[in-house]
């Protein structure tokens, strides 16, 4: 595996983007991820619409658009009689999910969801777990798929089936939760009104579900980087990946809003083919 990574690491050493690239999805200072409409396995209590994340100097917002509210949705199938959303996961490692596992970060914003760790907040050093069993949902990606909901943005930016095969594994459990990780801050949550004054607007981009959950945390509780995030209802009827970038913390003092950044170069395999998606869709615009 390790050679594996190391090749596509070496192939894709020389591609240079810039920022920029993520512009087509930029809209009033917030990166936008927007989900496949009609890929959610039982309807719309588990329909996910859009992830969308803003830096500040101080803060990270991160906000999703779905089906669900923060207490899930009753269902006898599932063991503990409920399926709701799964925990937030960052990877900054530049590896796939599976690889990264247990050095990821996790928000549980959901507090009676079946995560791992018992408080609402912010993790390090996070592995994850899939919980899709035990809440009558899918062994794994390939099942999902074969059930019908192969879509263009299925997985959000990971736009097509591969593209989500090569980070989230074809057959391997799908990581929806956190199982164990260490505490390192709290959340906030944002009322529509408030997220709407900090800019957030799923309309924009015809992403509005019945709930939208917008949340708070201190800037330094994240690394700085390009990252993958995904978010996954517990059964994995639904799910979203957004890939961003924070900014450095080092240079977070001297960040001006709208300055695009040196270009970066991006080692991973799928930030790179994902970000040219991207490019291209803004190109289109
Ligand atoms: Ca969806
Ligand atoms: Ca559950
Ligand atoms: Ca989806």
């Amino acid at each position: 595996m390790k050679s594996f990574t190391l090749l596509i690491s070496s192939t894709l050493f020389s591609l240079t983007i810039s920022h920029a690239a993520y512009a087509g999805t930029f809209h009033q200072g917030w990166n936008y991820s927007i989900d496949a409409l009609g890929d959610a396995s039982g309807g719309s209590p588990y329909e996910i619409r859009g992830l969308a994340i803003k830096e500040t100097q101080d803060h990270v917002y991160v906000s999703v658009s779905g089906g669900s509210p923060l207490t899930g949705k009753n269902y006898n199938g599932a063991a503990d009689g409920n399926v709701g959303w799964g925990d937030l996961l960052f990877n900054f490692t530049g590896d796939n999910i599976n690889t990264a596992n247990g050095s990821l970060f996790g928000v549980r914003f959901a507090e009676t969801n079946d995560s791992g760790v018992d408080q609402v907040g912010v993790f390090s050093n996070v592995t994850a777990q899939s919980v899709t069993l035990s809440n009558a949902g899918y062994k794994h990606l390939e099942k999902y798929y074969k059930a019908g909901y192969e879509r263009t943005n299925t997985m959000g930016d990971l736009v097509t089936k591969q593209n989500a095969y090569d980070y989230m594994g074809k057959t391997d459990p799908v990581l929806t939760s956190i199982a164990d990780g260490t505490l390192v801050g709290s959340i906030d949550f944002l009322s529509d009104q408030d997220a709407a004054v900090e800019g957030l607007d799923f309309e924009h981009f015809d992403a509005v579900g019945s709930d939208t959950h917008t949340m708070r945390l201190n800037r330094s509780l994240l690394p700085g980087g390009e990252f993958i995030a995904t978010l996954l209802m517990e059964c994995a009827n639904d799910g979203i990946a957004l890939i961003s970038n924070l900014s450095n913390q080092d240079n977070n003092r001297n960040k001006a809003q709208d300055v695009p950044e040196p270009a970066t170069v991006v080692s991973f395999a799928a930030v790179a083919l994902l970000a040219s998606r991207k490019l291209r869709r803004s190109a289109h615009q």
